[in-house]
């Protein structure tokens, strides 16, 4: 197949997941064509069955938005035409299902040219920005006009029902993980330098946005620090960094913190980890506890969306409300407890595994072939 990817290019797991998914369709023999406005992050390798289109746009002084949303729709014209595709994957609903749909009914005009595409929703597409009355009406109509759309997780399902008047069907695929990466390898020497007196090590990763309460991280650190000695490492960057600086010399914990900022080989610090900390507000899915858990980390993150379809209390980690910074603490310290880590460790690799790369992406061909078998809408 030819298949057009549009995705957001930075750092979010959304843009993640669409380029390990183009990844593997090129190494499952499709050619794979990603329309990005740079460059996706992880797309940092050769592959002869993969191809990068950047959309570019003009500004002009009369706009004070440059109306990025057109010329992705161009963008995707152009490519679909100049390399005959077969199907579009657009991730993350705004704006890339509407752009989508403009492109579709170009082609349909311009070229006779049929091109179905198929939205994937990623979560706060959904949750956060997408139920604001801004977009709403527009998220809805192009959900609907999708010839295909798929959900991350159960949660994130029926959420959309509950909140959007969807028509269509809406697949649940999981996110996944490339085992080929994230297999944990020894590094005893880093876990030394970090932990010289073999203190446990807590990490946690991901864009700083309000929606993940890294204050959680840093309140329920302390608390762990205070009963077992620990470090902790927070890998990503965004805008809460700065608060989160102050705070932990609030906290009086700088000693036992270290920012790392955006890190691309974030399976390195993954390996050496003993727990996975997400107090998020919000999680449609988690991929970063799912990149840990390959790694054999165990997670103590709240119930929110479809973190529980991920991490299951007591087996793999510890679920408490969002919010509930003495129970997390708590749950953490009997994770981290000598009796109990190796076996949450072993647990949280057997279950990532489920989420394999091989067992998911199969499922996103499958319903390619569905929606290509079902012609035009
Ligand atoms: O919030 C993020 O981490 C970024 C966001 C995105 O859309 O790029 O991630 C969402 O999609 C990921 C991949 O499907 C999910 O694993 C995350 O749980 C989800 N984030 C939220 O729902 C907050």
């Amino acid at each position: 197949m030819k298949i057009g990817i549009v995705c957001y290019p930075t750092y979010g797991g959304s843009g993640v997941v669409a380029t390990e998914l183009g990844k593997a369709l090129g190494e499952n023999g499709h050619q794979v064509h990603f329309i990005t406005y740079s460059q996706p992050t992880r797309l940092d390798f050769f592959n002869p069955n993969v191809f990068y289109h950047e959309v570019t746009f003009e500004n002009y002084p009369l706009f004070k938005y440059p109306p990025y949303e057109m010329a992705l729709a161009s963008k995707i014209v152009d490519t679909a035409i100049h390399e005959d595709l077969d199907i579009l994957h657009v991730h993350y609903a705004i704006p890339h299902a509407s752009s989508a749909f403009m492109a579709r009914n170009i082609l349909q005009e311009r070229a006779g040219k049929h091109l179905p595409f198929i939205t994937t929703l990623h979560g706060t597409d959904i949750t956060l920005v997408g139920r604001d009355k801004t977009y709403e009406p527009v998220v809805s109509f192009s959900i609907n006009a999708s010839n295909g759309v798929t959900a991350v997780s159960q949660n994130l399902k029926e959420r959309t029902l509950q909140h959007f008047q969807v028509k269509r069907e809406i697949r649940v695929i999981p996110n996944f993980v490339d085992f080929r990466r994230f297999s944990k390898r020894p590094k005893e020497h880093f876990k030394k330098a970090i932990c010289p007196n073999n203190e446990r090590l807590i990490i946690h990763t991901s864009n700083f946005r309000k929606v993940k309460r890294v204050e959680d991280v840093l309140h329920v650190f302390k608390l762990i620090n205070e009963k077992t000695p620990a470090k902790l490492l927070l890998v990503g960057d965004g805008p809460e960094r700065p608060r989160m600086e102050n705070l932990a010399r609030e906290l009086g914990i700088t000693e036992d913190i270290r920012f790392l900022g955006k890190i691309d080989e974030v399976e390195e610090v993954l390996w050496v980890a003993d727990l996975f900390l997400m107090p998020s507000e919000q999680e449609s899915f988690g991929l970063a506890a799912l990149e840990a858990m390959a790694c054999e980390v165990p997670v103590v993150s709240t119930n929110a969306g479809g973190i529980p379809e991920l991490n299951v209390h007591g087996v793999t980690g510890c679920v408490t409300e969002v919010g509930d910074i003495e129970g997390m603490a708590n749950h953490a310290l009997l994770v981290l407890d000598e009796k109990n880590l190796d076996k949450f460790k072993a647990n949280a690799l057997e279950h990532a595994k489920k989420f394999d790369r091989s067992k998911i992406v199969p499922m996103y061909e499958e319903f390619y072939e569905e929606v290509l078998r079902n012609g035009k809408v």
